[in-house]
Formats: C-alpha cells, sequence, structure tokens
C-alpha cells in the first residue's frame, strides 16, 4: 500500500477526535418495582445521577450512576461540577482524563462519591467515542452484543417466608432461571426459613444466590456458611464487612459454598489485593466503583489472568456490553431501576440480556419520565 492509500484508509476509518464542551449531571428518583430490603436498610426509590457528555463536534455521550442516598445525589452534582471545570476544553480520552482528574482528587482521595462521578464521566466519555465511531460499546472494546445469563435481583428483600416466596415467583418471568435472596435475618433459623420458602415455590433447577450485604462477624459466617453449605445455595455473597480480605479467604478456605465479594471494589487495585488474599472464589465489581468502562477492563484482564468468574453488579445496560468483552464473564446482575427513565430499557429474553447494538452504550434518556422524577 503506498503511504497516500494508507492515509484514506486512516481517515476513513478513525473516529474524529472530540473535545468536552459540558457535562450536564440530573438528579431523578425513580419509583422501584420491587423495594430493596437489606440487611442494612431499605430502598424504596432509586436515586440516579444522568450524566450528559456534550462535546464540540455534537456528540453526546450518557450515563448514569446509583447514588444510594437521595442526599448523595446532590453532593454528586456539586461535585460534577468540580469534575467539568477540571476538564472543559479536554479530548474524550477516558485514561487521560482519569489520570487528570486522580492528580486534581489526590488529596480529597480518589473514593467515596468521588470515584463515583470520575466513573460517570469515564462511562460517558467511552459511549461519546462509541457514538462516534458508529459501534456498540461491546464493539469498540473487541466484542459483540451478545446474550448474557442473567439472574433476577429485583426484590427478594428481607420479609416473612409467604410474601418472599410470592415474590421469587413474579421474579422469574422473562425466562429467568437464577434469583439473589437477601439474608441476615436476626437468627439463622430465619435465613434457613426465608430460604426453604423460596426454595419450595420455585422451580428445582433455580440457582439462588443469597447476599449478607455485609452483617456477619467472621465466626457468625462460619456458623451460617457452614449450615448454607448444606442447602445448594448458588454464592455466598458478602457475608462480612467487604474489606476484611484475611476473613473472607477463611470463609473461602472452610465453605463450600463460593464466596462472591466485589460491589465493593474500589478502582482494580482492591480486586488485586482480594484476588491475592484468596478472599473470593467469584468476583463481581461495580461499575461505578470500579472506575468505570476503564477500570472494569482493568478488573476484567485480573479476572482473566486468575481465572476467576467475573459477574456484573447493577447497570445490566452498561455491564451487557462490557461482560460481552469478559474473558471469564459469568452472571449479569439484572434490575430494572433505570427501565422509568430510559427510552428502550434493557430488554430481557431466556433469561438473558443483549447489549443494544445501537452505536454507544444504548442509554437514552425518555426527557417527559426524567422531567417527572426529578429532585
Ligand atoms: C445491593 C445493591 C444495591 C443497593 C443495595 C444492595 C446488593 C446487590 O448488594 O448486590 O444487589
Ligand atoms: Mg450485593
Amino acid at each position: 500500500m503506498t503511504v497516500e492509500m494508507q492515509m484514506t484508509t486512516t481517515s476513513t476509518t478513525a473516529a474524529p477526535d472530540l473535545t468536552i464542551r459540558s457535562i450536564r449531571a440530573t438528579g431523578v428518583e425513580v419509583p422501584m418495582t420491587y423495594a430493596l430490603g437489606t440487611s442494612r436498610g431499605v430502598i424504596r426509590r432509586a436515586p440516579l445521577l444522568l450524566i450528559d457528555l456534550e462535546t464540540e463536534e455534537g456528540v453526546t455521550g450518557h450515563a448514569y450512576l446509583f447514588c444510594y442516598l437521595r442526599d448523595a445525589a446532590i453532593a454528586m452534582t456539586a461535585m460534577m461540577q468540580e469534575v467539568e471545570r477540571c476538564v472543559k476544553g479536554d479530548a474524550v480520552a477516558p485514561l487521560d482524563l482519569w489520570a487528570k482528574l486522580a492528580r486534581r482528587f489526590a488529596l480529597i482521595g480518589v473514593q467515596g462519591v468521588v470515584r463515583m462521578v470520575m466513573a460517570g464521566l469515564d462511562i460517558a466519555a467511552w459511549d461519546a467515542r462509541a457514538r462516534a465511531a458508529g459501534l456498540p460499546l461491546a464493539t469498540l472494546i473487541g466484542a459483540a452484543p451478545r446474550p448474557i445469563l442473567a439472574y433476577n435481583s429485583c426484590g427478594l428483600g428481607l420479609m416473612p417466608p409467604e410474601p418472599l416466596a410470592e415474590e421469587a415467583d413474579r421474579l422469574l418471568s422473562m425466562g429467568f432461571r437464577a434469583l439473589k435472596l437477601r439474608l441476615g435475618y436476626p437468627t439463622l433459623k430465619e435465613d434457613l426459613a426465608a430460604l426453604a420458602a423460596v426454595r419450595r415455590r420455585v422451580p428445582e433447577d433455580t440457582a439462588i444466590m443469597v447476599d449478607y450485604n455485609q452483617a456477619l462477624g467472621v465466626a457468625q459466617a462460619l456458623e451460617r456458611g457452614r449450615a448454607l453449605d448444606a442447602q445448594g445455595v448458588y454464592w455466598l455473597e458478602e457475608p462480612i464487612q467487604h474489606d476484611d480480605y484475611a476473613g473472607a479467604a477463611r470463609l473461602a478456605r472452610e465453605l463450600r459454598t463460593p464466596i462472591q465479594i466485589g460491589e465493593n471494589f474500589s478502582e482494580a487495585g482492591a480486586m488485586a489485593a482480594a484476588l491475592a488474599a484468596g478472599a473470593a472464589d467469584y468476583v463481581m465489581p461495580d461499575l461505578e466503583r470500579i472506575g468505570g468502562v476503564s477500570g472494569w477492563l482493568r478488573a476484567a484482564a485480573l479476572a482473566a489472568v486468575h481465572r476467576v468468574e467475573m459477574s456484573s453488579h447493577l447497570f445490566p445496560e452498561v455491564s451487557a456490553h462490557l461482560l460481552a468483552a469478559t474473558a471469564t464473564c459469568h452472571w449479569l446482575e439484572y434490575v430494572d431501576w433505570a427501565n422509568a427513565i430510559l427510552e428502550q430499557p434493557a430488554r430481557v429474553a431466556n433469561g438473558t440480556l443483549t447489549a443494544s447494538r445501537r452505536p454507544g452504550n444504548g442509554l437514552e434518556w425518555d426527557a417527559a419520565a426524567v422531567e417527572r422524577y426529578r429532585i
């Protein structure tokens, strides 16, 4: 090929450079179809922060964050204004943006809501690049949208056995064959009763993951874990404080049920420490805590090297793209929380979710719904 031809090829296939014009953050609080009663409190409405990254070139990247608390959405909106001041006029280059902001926020620390808004920018930046390239995000990062096995993680919070079993039955619509049950009742007996009630109601081959949301001490986790070992639970999630890797390693060694952790990994470095400690059989990083798409890619590489199955935490729409490009792809956590404000909610078929095939990550706001639920 002549030099001239090479240049022509390059200029027609490369995505145009993008420059940040503005970042808009909009807090909404949407009703949830099923309340989420965890051992750490009940969530009935989902506070989300919608992010629009506008570029000088006219492409807009989208992302949303889950804020856990309504007031956190307000704090994160303010943090995002500081992010905007810092990166306005910069190229939409996610790795460079992360590095610049990590320097800017070194003193306050890249953690908590600071890290969450940085992840929001990263997700929106990758979306803008994928849109500009005319490719689904999964394709831009080297894979393609494909059906990812999902479990229904809506509901199944702490409640009496009868309504719990009813809810489990309803959650198996759309072809789901896997559910996540929240545990951490005051007694082991109640944990077992909740599990038994769900078991009795659902088909025998239904996978049941259980999540303690860090409710137990190590000794208690050993006791309850041994009892659960006889119950065929698919995984035992966050039984103890999330960053007690020595304790989790002991559980992983002594219990038969696989230990699942990861929604609290703070960037891939925390996941590296957890894996080095033998603290998990499975991992499930959270998009906004692991550092957005860029952080996810690092975590996926780490999981591949360690040959550990990796699942997602929340954000099913974007996670479906990322899991498609994850070598040790395991389960997608399905929640419907963003459906209320999305123009095209993620579609579940046959218990699987396939990432959007439109350019970008597929997130598009329903403007009327955003107005209705705006904080
Ligand atoms: C969870 C998710 C979001 C809010 C609270 C609890 C839970 C999960 O740990 O893994 O889905
Ligand atoms: Mg969890």
